[in-house]
């Protein structure tokens, strides 16, 4: 199967990469849903979404405060490496990623497109200043806004809230343009990012999966490899690094 995944990424004449949660697992972030998901422990609806917040910020804050600490002392796994040296090869396009950390970024990939905002980016809920952070903020107290005093929020987009113009334009060129998408470690529920290996599909395009257990997705890629992010993507890196150089 990794074969046929190989040749067709080969014969691929733009290929790119939709990414989730499960990218990231082998690197000691939990998921969000499936059996070791973050949502198990924590319910949703009450923590991302913009009611949750406006009702107990400490609470919502607690909870990103404790990811960001996760992600900003994780390392990127295999997975972020093989789609770094893919883009590296030239064979890969375009990363679209629904992940809030920065392990692609760190892995080396440099197109990368984050539909659903950043752990790294904070923003005031009145001004909308937005800054960088390398460190979660310390609460309490509430973490507040340098120019305005008001209550900062994390960078990321909620349930309802609407994903950042700009990138969602880009990643929808990206899928109409693309023959081959790659679509790993996501469970395909969440929209709008769900819709866009469809998209492909749609054209006459190619939708490679990779994921350890069936999504809504799997009856219509063309390839399933029901395996592990970082062991297929990593085998997948190394078979067209081989036929290429
Ligand atoms: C491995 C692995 C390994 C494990 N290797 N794989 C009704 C119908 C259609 C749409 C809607 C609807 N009602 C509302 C909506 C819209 C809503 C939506 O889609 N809801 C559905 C859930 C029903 N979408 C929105 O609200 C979006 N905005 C929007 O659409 O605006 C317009 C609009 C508004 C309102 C109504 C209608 C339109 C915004 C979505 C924002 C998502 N935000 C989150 C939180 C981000 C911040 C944070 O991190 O806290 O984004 S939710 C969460 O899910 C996060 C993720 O990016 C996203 C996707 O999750 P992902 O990445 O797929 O992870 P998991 O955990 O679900 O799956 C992990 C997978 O990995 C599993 O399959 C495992 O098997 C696999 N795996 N180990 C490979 N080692
Ligand atoms: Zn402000």
């Amino acid at each position: 199967m990794v074969e046929d995944v190989v040749d067709a990424i080969l014969n691929a004449r733009y290929l790119v990469a939709l990414t989730g949660a499960g990218v990231s697992a082998e690197s000691g972030i939990p998921t969000f849903r499936g059996k070791d998901g973050l949502w198990n422990k924590y319910r949703p609806e009450e923590l991302a979404n913009p009611e949750a917040f406006a009702r107990d910020p400490e609470k919502v804050w607690r909870w990103y405060a404790w990811r960001m600490e996760k992600v900003f002392s994780a390392e990127p796994n295999r997975a972020h490496y093989a789609f770094a040296e893919l883009e590296g090869m030239g064979v890969l396009k375009t990363l679209i990623t629904q992940n809030v950390d920065d392990l692609h970024e760190r892995a080396g990939s440099k197109n990368v497109l984050h539909l659903h905002g950043s752990l790294r980016s904070v923003r005031c809920t009145k001004c909308g200043y937005t800054f960088e952070v390398n460190e979660p903020p310390k609460i309490p107290p509430l973490p507040t806004c340098e120019r305005c005093s008001s209550l900062l929020r994390p960078g990321v987009v909620w349930f309802g809230e609407t994903l950042p113009p700009d990138i969602l334009e880009r990643a929808f060129h990206e899928v109409e343009v693309a023959d081959t998408i790659i679509v790993a470690g996501t469970s395909a529920v969440v929209q709008p990012a769900a819709s866009l290996p469809l998209i492909v599909k749609r054209r006459g395009g190619v939708i490679v999966e990779i994921n350890p257990t069936e999504t809504p997705l799997s009856e219509v890629a063309d390839f399933t490899i029901r395996g592990k992010a970082g062991e297929v993507m990593g085998q997948i890196a190394e078979e067209v690094k081989k036929a290429l150089f």
